[in-house]
């Protein structure tokens, strides 16, 4: 028996990777080298990656077997077709087919739900007898302990930046709303016995290999077992990691030790409100520079992924966010659209509030706007999205990153100038008209004078002033978001102000006027202490109304501009 397991390339005209870059960047999935490795022996199983080489659609096979990613599937169907034509039998796995197997089954023989390594020889042998059943699905997660080692032989070697991959975990301990990784093994976080992830490695060729864990450390004692194991082979290693990686010095520092040379980190947004949003609280934001810091400090460096669209982000996230990895030297910062993947439970909350606009699942590819943005339309999301791509590999941007005192000087360079021939390829984007000014609305104005300020009481002002030792913050700090579709700035204030800062206010929300402002709400509820000349200053201005006994205001324009 004859089986060809294909990997379908992704045809886009801008996301699509040439030969030279995935020569330079990029490494092979374990998905079809594991099911090879699945396979009886007496069985003749080959593989075509069809990113690096044809199909041949005339091959004499008896099964194929496709994979895909969402973005993948029609590509993946086509596939199908074509063999099926041929009558010859196909049967697709991987997270679409997972996700979806009622709509894979139309354009397949059987879909593989969930992981092959329970059901792939039972099904090989149903197709031997010629009765595929629908759908294969494992009663339960396999265990790791025996896992037959990829078949990295069946790879063209010369085609990837390295065929040198490993798994040592499956599965995450945390369940973001927008991640595929929890829908596809439940709650469970699973690691292969040390002994074996350790004899594989020894096995590689070469002294680079990947991880493509999705999270190598979300087990830190099993991580530390593995990082102070693997420091006698003396390889350098990639993965992926939580931030949570990097709070625990001792778990970072054997990393270290044990040749990571670089890590992609989910930070995902600079808005707690965002964060909390999706179920990733756990990234916190006021540590963020810390974080990256740390990770520096070690010689590793950081592919940082940022999505851009979350629920909380307005016009100014684009600038925002390149600002924060050139000022953190982020080697090489990665920007996605938020996409909805189906199965997710963040899919199921975008879907319910009808902000889908379209299940044309090619187009779910992070690059491409797939749904309603809350606070600003779907043309400037992808505008934002296309700038900040272009934008952070321009050489000013390259140049701002790069130079910092760490080792890998040149592996920065060149690996900038790689990520900057696919960026280029993204079509012009414009930065938001108010981005800029934003940014000045999400500020910190300091206090001139402490003294005189009068204490607030809950919706009230207190008569009296603030108590000799009483304190009042020394700052106001401007949180703002700009919501598009409302036409309207919201700004919400902390901490005490006086009467410069409230000029400083009335400046800046002059300066923040743009013909599409209709609206601007100010939010006084966390402002602890002002003085009278503030108040007098904000009451004569109009900015400052207490409603139903609630002290905030919705201002419009003219009277800013007066
Ligand atoms: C390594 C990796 C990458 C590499 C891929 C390099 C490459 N050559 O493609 C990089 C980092 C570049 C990458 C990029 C992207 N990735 Co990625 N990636 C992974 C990761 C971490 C590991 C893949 C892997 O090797 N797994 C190990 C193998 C053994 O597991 P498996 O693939 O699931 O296969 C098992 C089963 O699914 C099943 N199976 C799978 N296929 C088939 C087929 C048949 C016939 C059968 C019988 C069974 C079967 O059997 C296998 C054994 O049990 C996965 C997460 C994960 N844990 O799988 C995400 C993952 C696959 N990626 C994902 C995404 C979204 C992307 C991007 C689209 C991100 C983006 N927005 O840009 C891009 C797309 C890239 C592209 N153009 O193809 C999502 C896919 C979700 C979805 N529903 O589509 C995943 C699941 C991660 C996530 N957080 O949600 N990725
Ligand atoms: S931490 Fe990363 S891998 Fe884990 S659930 Fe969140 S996004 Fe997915």
């Amino acid at each position: 028996m004859k089986i060809r397991l294909i990997d379908p390339a992704y045809q886009h005209p801008y996301i699509s990777h040439s030969q030279k870059v995935i020569k330079n960047i990029w490494f092979a999935r374990l998905t079809l080298t594991t099911l090879a490795a699945l396979t009886p022996p007496d069985i003749e199983v080959k593989i075509t990656d069809e990113n690096v080489e044809p199909i041949d659609f005339e091959e004499d096979v008896d099964l194929v077997g496709v994979t895909g990613m969402i973005m993948h599937a029609p590509r993946a169907y086509e596939i199908a077709q074509r063999f099926r034509q041929r009558g010859i039998p196909v049967v697709m796995g991987g997270p679409h087919a997972s996700s979806l197997p009622l709509e894979a089954k139309e354009h397949v023989d059987a879909v593989v739900i969930g992981e092959a390594e329970n059901v792939w020889e039972g099904l090989i042998e149903d197709s031997k007898n010629g009765s595929l059943k629908p759908f294969y699905k494992a009663e339960a997660f396999c265990s790791m302990e025996g896992l037959p080692f990829p078949r990295l032989d069946l790879l063209r070697k010369d085609a990837y930046m390295t065929i040198n991959c490993a798994q040592t975990t499956r599965g995450c301990p945390h369940q973001c709303d927008f991640c595929h990784v929890t829908h596809f093994f439940g709650k469970t976080y699973r690691c292969r016995p040390v002994d074996e992830v350790i004899e594989e490695v020894k096995r590689l060729e070469g002294d680079f290999l990947v991880f493509i864990d999705d999270n190598i450390a979300g087990n830190r004692r099993y991580a530390k077992e593995l990082f102070t194991r693997l420091k006698p082979l003396k390889k350098q290693w990639a993965s992926q990691a939580s931030m949570t990686l990097t709070r625990d010095p001792e778990l970072l520092k054997l990393a270290a030790e044990s040749g990571c040379v670089s890590l992609f980190i989910g930070v995902e947004s600079l808005s707690s409100e965002n964060l909390k949003d999706v179920n990733k609280s756990f990234n916190q934001v006021h540590q963020l520079e810390e974080a990256m810091k740390a990770v520096h400090d070690h010689d590793i460096m950081v592919l940082a992924g940022f999505i851009f669209g979350l629920d909380y982000d307005d016009e100014g996230v684009f600038e925002r966010t390149l600002r924060f990895c050139e000022r953190n030297r982020i080697e090489l910062p990665s920007f996605f659209l938020l996409t909805p993947l189906p199965g997710t439970a963040l899919f199921q909350r975008i879907e319910s509030e009808g902000r889908l606009l379209h299940k044309d699942w090619g187009q779910y590819n992070g690059a491409t706007v797939v749904f309603q943005p809350r606070l600003m339309t779907e043309e400037t999301l992808q505008h934002g999205f296309n700038w900040a791509c272009k934008e952070g590999y321009s050489w000013g941007s390259i140049f701002k990153r790069v130079f910092h005192p760490q080792q890998r000087f040149f592996t920065r360079v060149l690996s900038n100038i790689a990520y900057r021939s696919i960026a280029q390829k993204t079509p012009e984007g414009y930065l938001p008209r108010l981005s800029r000014i934003l940014q000045g609305m999400n500020d910190t104005i300091p206090l001139q004078n402490t003294r005189d300020l009068i204490q607030r009481v809950g919706e009230k002002i207190a008569e009296k002033k603030l108590l000799l030792g009483q304190k009042a913050a020394d700052t106001l700090k401007l949180y703002s978001v700009y919501n598009e579709r409302l036409k309207t700035l919201f700004v919400r204030l902390e901490g005490s102000i006086d009467r410069e800062g409230a000029k400083e206010l009335a400046k800046r929300l002059k300066g923040a006027l743009d013909v599409e402002i209709q609206k601007v709400v100010l939010d006084f509820n966390d402002v602890r202490a002002f003085s009278s000349e503030a108040i007098t200053f904000l009451s004569r201005k109009g900015f400052l109304q207490t409603e139903e006994g609630k002290l905030w205001v919705a201002v419009n324009i003219p009277n800013i501009r007066s």
